[in-house]
């Protein structure tokens, strides 16, 4: 038998007049196409309380079972960001030269990538995301969790957009092989790192590669069936 489940009515919901509705449409899709990957970064420093909020937005993301399926180790910690740092580099010195093969590196080239990870101690704050692939009870038993990948992909796509928001630029890396992150930040194993962001300010004179400015078109990215 189903517990019974107490219902409260909605609240917070606004419906807004069809005008305004398009004017925001127009407005956000118009401040989310500014936004840019930045890998050229300040070492400004950010106010904790940002990050905070932001972190707290990202965490209202509608997920599996609401069972919150994220952990975001915030790092400001000069040591770890040089940790960080060497263990990307050293893994992607591995992956431009050996692992990664001639087609991936053809797509990569537009966007100038290649293993020099500075950024990653540039930036004020890394943010490093965990996905909890299941739960563990206080008692130690395993919980099962659902659509962990999306629910913590939808996550931290409404942490990028909240930094964005807020004027701030991230870099989404995905290192690989990402294992030793656990390692480095005493993690438990069930949780796996999914992604890392380095956030910051952008630095002065911050270029972005011209090439893939281009997003594209609604109907190559929307089919309507009506
Ligand atoms: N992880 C490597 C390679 C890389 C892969 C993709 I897919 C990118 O969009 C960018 C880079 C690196 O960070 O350089």
């Amino acid at each position: 038998m189903n517990k019974k489940v107490n219902f409260v009515p909605l609240s917070g919901y606004h419906e807004y007049p069809v005008d305004e509705m398009r004017a925001r449409a127009a407005g956000f899709y118009a401040d989310l196409l500014r936004r840019r990957t930045v890998r050229d970064f300040s070492d400004r420093s950010i106010p904790r309380e940002i990050i905070e909020q932001c972190l707290l937005a990202a965490g209202t993301a509608p997920n599996g079972g609401n069972v919150q399926p994220w952990r975001f180790v915030v790092v400001s910690n000069p040591e770890l960001k040089r940790v960080i740092r060497e263990g990307a580099e050293r893994e992607d010195h591995e992956f431009y030269t050996r692992r990664a093969p001639r087609e991936w590196l053809d797509v990569l080239a537009p966007l100038g990538t290649n293993p020099a990870k500075p950024f990653l101690e540039k930036a004020p704050y890394l943010i490093v995301i965990f996905a909890h692939t299941y739960g563990v009870l206080p008692d130690g038993a395993r919980v099962k969790h659902y659509y962990t990948a999306e629910s913590v992909g939808i996550a931290t796509g409404m942490l990028i957009t909240a930094l964005h928001h807020v004027g701030l630029a991230c870099l989404t890396h995905t290192p690989s092989p990402i294992g030793s992150l656990n390692d480095i930040f005493g993690r438990p194993p069930h949780e796996r790192p999914f992604l890392l962001l380095a956030v910051g300010y952008p630095a002065e004179g911050a270029e972005v590669p011209a090439s893939v400015i281009e997003k594209k078109k609604l109907e190559e990215i929307a089919v309507f069936m009506e």
